[in-house]
């Protein structure tokens, strides 16, 4: 069981422990425990809910452009929700209070999107055409593609908000779009699953860092490359 979903479930029986037992019906035991788990399942369903829009968004551009004849620009998109170990190790590392609302405000990653393209320049071409969107706001933009990270790292990252409607209430909801190309996902996918390899000797994980940059550049040139092509064929 999660953390988060056990602090839910805690909560519930340390409240339901103060009550005689035949004090309770097996409804009521139901009800306490759903009234405890409510705030934590509404959490996690406004960030599906921005998941969702923001993924048709990226859908209905892709769409857009395959209608004006081009191919289209997006390979594919995956999403997540950030799994409950890495919002508390977030959470910790930051010093943030284990709440719901000090998570809302202060983490940005919450909600997930990767958006993959065969060619670079669609990365900044979908990015421009999803921001001037007049319900998308700018929270922050990182761009490790101009600007890579130490280790090679390539990617547009962008921080938005978006309004999800709700019965009652429109609420802005944050979530961090990453877009990248095949090529940086493939690097980025290897890299992420070696950076747990921690238990390699120094001077393993030093020729590990330098091949692994190495890699991103040989696959930086890879994509200035495809795009050159691209470029000539129109
Ligand atoms: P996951 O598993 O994808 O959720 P921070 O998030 O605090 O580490 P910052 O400045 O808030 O750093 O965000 P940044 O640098 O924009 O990176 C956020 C996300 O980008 C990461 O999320 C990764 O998905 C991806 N990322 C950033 N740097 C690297 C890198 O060097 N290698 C790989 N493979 N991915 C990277 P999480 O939460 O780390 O991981």
């Amino acid at each position: 069981m999660s953390d988060l979903i056990q602090f839910g479930h805690e909560n519930a029986v340390r409240r339901i422990q103060n009550l005689q037992d035949n004090e309770l019906t097996e409804a009521q035991f139901i009800a306490l425990m759903e009234e405890d788990m409510l705030p934590i399942q509404q959490f996690f369903t406004y960030y599906q809910c921005a998941i969702m829009e923001i993924e048709t968004k990226f859908k209905v551009l892709n769409a857009q452009f395959s209608l004006r004849g081009e191919k289209n620009p997006i390979e594919f998109i995956q999403s997540r929700i950030k799994s409950y170990g890495s919002i508390m190790q977030k959470a910790k590392k930051a010093g943030i209070p284990y709440t719901l609302d000090a998570m809302t405000d202060e983490l940005d990653d919450i909600a997930g999107i990767r958006v993959v393209c065969s060619f670079r320049e669609d990365i900044y071409r979908l990015a421009d055409c999803f921001l001037q969107q007049d319900d998308i706001t700018l929270i922050e933009r990182k761009d490790y593609i101009r600007e890579p990270k130490e280790n090679g790292y390539r990617s547009l990252h962008l921080i938005v908000s978006v309004p999800i409607f709700l019965e009652n209430e429109k609420r802005p909801v944050k979530a961090e779009v990453q877009l990248r190309t095949l090529a940086m996902d493939f690097w980025a996918s290897v890299e992420h699953k070696l950076r747990y390899k921690k238990d390699l000797p120094e001077d393993k994980l030093a020729l590990l860092a330098s091949d692994l940059k190495s890699c991103a550049e040989e696959s930086a040139a890879w994509d200035e490359k495809m795009q050159r092509i691209r470029d000539i064929l129109g």
